[in-house]
C-alpha cells in the first residue's frame, strides 16, 4: 500500500455514489478501496470503469468482499487497509423497501455504522481514520420547519429513517466520546444517469424514453404530489470530500434550495423528450395523458402513459423536503453547479440511449435482457 498517497475506503462501493465518490477521488490522487458485497450476479457495473488489469500500471483501486452486517469483515478489511478516510455510503437506501425488510434495513443502515466506528476505535485508529456518515434529509420526515436546516428538528418516518437517525446519533456520539473526526453530511435526495432504477426520478427518465420509443405502453407511480430537492450526485460527493478535509468535524446540510413535485419531474423529463402530457384526475384517479396531434385538425389523441397505483404509495409518506445549504455555502463554499434542467437533460439522453440499444436489439429479432418488466 502507498505511504504517500491518502488512502480511502469507501463502503457502498457499487452504488450511485460510490462510482462517483471513487472517480472524484481516484482524480485526487487518493488510493481507493471499496467495499462490495458478495452477489449472485455482477454488481460493478457502474465502476467497472475504474478497474485496470492488476498486471498493467493504472490507478491504484482496490475491492474487498465485506458486508455491513458483518462486523469481521468489515473490522478485516479495515485493519488491513489502514484508511485516512472512510466514506459510510453502504445502506439498504430504499425506502419503500424499508417497510418490507425493516429489521434487516436497520442491521445494515444502524448498526452498520456502529460497527465500523467501533472498529476504527477498537483498532487504535481515532486520531487517525476520519469518518463520513450518509446522513439524510428523510431524517426530517414529517417537516418541523421548512426550509430544513443542520438545527431543524428530526422526525423520521420510514424504517430506513429511523435506522439512518441512529446512525446520525452514533456518529455524533463517537465524535464527542472518543474525538474521531465524524461528520454526516445531511444529503437531500441526488440523482443521476446512474441512479438505481427504480428511484422516482430513474424510473420515470427510463420509462419515459422506452415509451417515447414504443418498448413501454405506460408509466406507473405513487404519490404524484411529493415534494423533493433534487440535486446531481457529481455535485453532492464532492461534499462528502469538502467534508473531511476541515479542521474540525461538523454535520452539513446538502442541498439546491429548489423543490419540485414528482409530477413537474414527469414534466420536465417528457419535454425533454418532445412529448407533452395533460394531467386529468386526482390523486389515485389521476392519469397523464400523451398530447398528440390526431389527423383530425383540432382533436387530440388520449393515450394514457402514465398511471397512478396505489401500490405504490408509502405506509407513512414525506410530503415535502426543501433545503437550505447556506452553512455549507459559508463554511465550505460549496455550491451545486448542475440545475434541475441540466439533470433531468442528461438523465433523460442516457436512458434514451439505452432505449435505443433495447430497440436495436428487439429489431434483430433477440429479446433484450430487462429485469424490470
Ligand atoms: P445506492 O442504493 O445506489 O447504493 C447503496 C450501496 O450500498 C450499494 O453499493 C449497495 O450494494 C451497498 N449495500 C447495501 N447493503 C449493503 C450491505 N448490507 N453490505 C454492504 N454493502 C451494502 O445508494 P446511493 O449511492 O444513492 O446512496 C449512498 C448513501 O447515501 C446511502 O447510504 C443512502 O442511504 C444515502 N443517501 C442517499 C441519498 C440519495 O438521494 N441518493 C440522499 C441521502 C442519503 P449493491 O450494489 O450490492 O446493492
Ligand atoms: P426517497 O426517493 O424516498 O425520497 O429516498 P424515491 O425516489 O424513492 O421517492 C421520492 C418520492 O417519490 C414518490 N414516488 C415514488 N417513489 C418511487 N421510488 N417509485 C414510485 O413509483 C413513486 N411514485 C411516487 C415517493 O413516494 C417519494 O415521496 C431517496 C433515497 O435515495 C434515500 O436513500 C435518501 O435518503 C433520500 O432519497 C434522501
Amino acid at each position: 500500500m502507498s505511504k504517500t498517497r491518502k488512502v480511502a475506503l469507501i463502503t457502498g462501493v457499487t452504488g450511485q455514489d460510490g462510482a462517483y465518490l471513487s472517480e472524484l477521488l481516484l482524480d485526487k490522487g487518493y488510493e481507493v478501496h471499496g467495499i462490495k458485497r458478495r452477489s449472485s450476479l455482477f454488481n460493478t457495473a457502474r465502476i467497472d470503469h475504474l478497474f485496470h488489469d492488476l498486471h498493467e500500471t493504472g490507478r491504484p483501486f482496490f475491492l474487498h468482499h465485506g458486508d455491513m452486517t458483518d462486523s469481521s469483515s468489515l473490522t478485516h478489511i479495515i485493519q488491513k487497509v489502514q484508511p485516512d478516510e472512510i466514506y459510510n455510503l453502504a445502506a439498504q437506501s430504499h425506502v419503500a423497501v424499508s417497510f418490507e425488510e425493516p429489521e434487516y434495513t436497520a442491521n445494515s443502515d444502524a448498526l452498520g455504522s456502529l460497527r465500523i466506528l467501533e472498529a476504527i476505535r477498537m483498532l487504535g485508529l481515532t486520531k487517525k481514520t476520519r469518518f463520513y456518515q450518509a446522513s439524510t434529509s428523510e431524517l426530517y420526515g414529517l417537516v418541523q420547519e421548512t426550509p430544513q436546516k443542520e438545527t431543524t428538528p428530526f422526525y423520521p418516518r420510514s424504517p430506513y429513517a429511523v435506522a439512518k437517525l441512529y446512525a446520525y446519533w452514533i456518529t455524533v456520539n463517537y465524535r464527542e466520546a472518543y474525538g474521531i473526526y465524524a461528520c454526516n453530511g445531511i444529503l437531500f435526495n441526488h440523482e443521476s444517469p446512474i441512479r438505481g432504477e427504480t428511484f422516482v426520478t430513474r424510473k420515470i427518465t427510463r420509462a419515459l424514453a422506452r415509451i417515447k420509443l414504443g418498448l413501454q405502453e405506460c408509466l406507473y407511480l405513487g404519490n404524484m404530489n411529493s415534494l423533493r430537492d433534487w440535486g446531481h450526485a457529481k455535485d453532492y460527493v464532492e461534499m462528502q470530500w469538502l467534508m473531511l478535509q476541515q479542521d474540525k468535524p461538523e454535520d452539513f446540510v446538502i442541498a439546491t434550495g429548489v423543490q419540485y413535485s414528482v409530477r413537474d419531474f414527469v414534466n420536465a423529463a417528457a419535454k425533454e423528450l418532445g412529448m407533452e402530457i395533460r394531467w386529468e384526475g386526482k390523486d389515485a384517479d389521476e392519469v397523464g395523458y400523451l398530447v398528440t396531434q390526431s389527423s383530425v385538425p383540432g382533436t387530440q389523441s388520449s393515450r394514457a402513459i402514465v398511471r397512478v397505483d396505489p401500490r405504490y404509495f408509502r405506509p407513512t409518506e414525506v410530503e415535502t423536503l426543501l433545503g437550505d445549504a447556506s452553512k455549507a455555502k459559508n463554511k465550505l463554499g460549496w455550491t451545486p453547479k448542475i440545475t434541475f434542467d441540466e439533470l433531468v437533460s442528461e438523465m433523460v439522453r442516457e436512458d434514451l440511449k439505452g432505449a435505443e440499444r433495447d430497440e436495436l436489439v428487439k429489431k434483430h429479432g433477440y429479446t433484450a435482457f430487462n429485469p424490470h418488466e
